[in-house]
Parts: C-alpha cells; structure tokens; sequence
C-alpha cells in the first residue's frame, strides 16, 4: 500500500474540518479503542474529530482501497483538496480566484491531483441546477496546473459521495462528463475512488 500526502484548503467554513473528520471516521481504519477515546472526549461532531487529532498531534489518516492518505500542510501534497460551499451566492467565484491565485503563485503544487469538492450540497437538496453553475465558474481550472483535476459534488456531514454517491439523486453517479456544462472535469466517482 503506498502513502499519499494531501492538503485540504478551501473558502473559510466551507467544511474542511467536517471533511477530514469525516474521512477519518469513515474511512480511517478506526477501531474500538479509538471510538471510546473520541466518547470519553466528547467528540461528537466530525470536525471536532479533526481538531481532537491536530490536538493530540495524532496523524490524520485515512484510506482509500489501495492508498494510505495522511493530512498534511505540504505545499506540494501528492493530493490537493479544495472545498468549496455550494450554498454560495455567487457560484464559486471567489473561491475560484483564490484557487486560481493559490496555485498561479505557487504556494500550492498539487503533484498528481488536485480535485474540487462542491460540499453542502445536502443544503442545495443536491440541486444538479447549482452544482453545474459552480461547475461552470471552475471549468478553466485545469488549465492552471498540471495535475489531474476533478469536480464533485459532497456532502461532508451526511456522507454523500464520499465513498458511495447518494442512492437518492441518481444523477450523481451518472455524471457524464462529455455532456456537462461543457466542461470535462466533473466526475461520477466518489470522493475516495477518486483518490484511487
Ligand atoms: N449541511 C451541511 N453542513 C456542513 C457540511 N459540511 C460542513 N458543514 C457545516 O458547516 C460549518 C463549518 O464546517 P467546518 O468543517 O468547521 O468548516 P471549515 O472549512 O473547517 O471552517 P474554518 O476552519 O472555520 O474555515 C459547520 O457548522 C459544519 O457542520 C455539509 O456537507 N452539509
Ligand atoms: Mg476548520
């Protein structure tokens, strides 16, 4: 199994924390004596599972079906999340510029992917309406790096496209990239199959 670092940025109250909380809960590997720590700690919420773990300096882990991700503060993560909030007013467009300038300046270089998480979209009733405006505001950002790019819809709190897409709004798993909005970024895989 290889080791992947990965950085998660993004506009402030996006859902970071609620992001690397819930990839450490869902797919971190956790056992019985950590679930008991985090009960006796009163974490109840998946971003207090991230502060918790930056804390007690304990490594923010987690894994996808052949890698092993650790959370770190690289400029140059193998992986670059960045976490948008579809509840937005003007479809991502700061949030796109500050990608853009993040990367453009080089404080940021993703070395194999960076990916573009629409998050909230539970907050939307996962609106396919305004998850392809966003889509459309992001549609250059490949062309500002070199890594592989991908744009998905998520939802940090309830799991959605995370590891499985949502049973319930079937046209997040038949995303065609061909046909939307124009733009070839966008992705049916979820989030860890993604990172795969
Ligand atoms: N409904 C809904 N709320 C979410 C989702 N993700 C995060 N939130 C909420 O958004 C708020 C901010 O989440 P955080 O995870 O703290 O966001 P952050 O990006 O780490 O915030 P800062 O570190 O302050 O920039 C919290 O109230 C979360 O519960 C989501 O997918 N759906
Ligand atoms: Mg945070």
């Amino acid at each position: 199994m290889v080791t992947k670092s990965v950085q998660i940025l993004g506009d402030a109250g996006a859902g970071k924390s609620t992001l690397i909380g819930r990839l450490i809960y869902e797919c971190g590997g956790l056992e019985l004596p950590q679930l008991e720590k985090l009960e006796r700690n009163g974490i109840r919420e998946f971003a207090q599972i991230a502060n918790f773990y930056e804390n007690e300096h304990m490594p923010q882990l987690f894994y996808t079906p052949s890698s092993q991700y650790v959370v770190d503060e690289s400029k140059t993560p193998d992986v670059f999340l960045w976490v948008v909030d579809a509840t937005v007013s003007d479809s991502g467009r700061a949030s796109s510029h500050n990608l853009a300038s993040l990367i453009s300046t080089g404080h940021m270089r993703p070395q194999d992917n960076l990916v573009v998480l629409i998050n909230k979209m539970d907050l939307t009733d996962w609106s396919l309406r305004i998850f392809e405006e966003i889509v459309r505001t992001f549609s250059t950002v490949n062309s500002i790096t070199e890594s592989k790019t991908s744009i998905i819809p998520i939802s940090a709190t309830r799991g959605d496209n995370i590891v499985e897409a949502p049973k319930e709004y079937p046209w997040v798993g038949s995303i065609l990239p061909s046909q939307f909005a124009g733009c070839e970024l966008v992705s049916a895989k979820p989030l860890a199959y993604i990172l795969d």
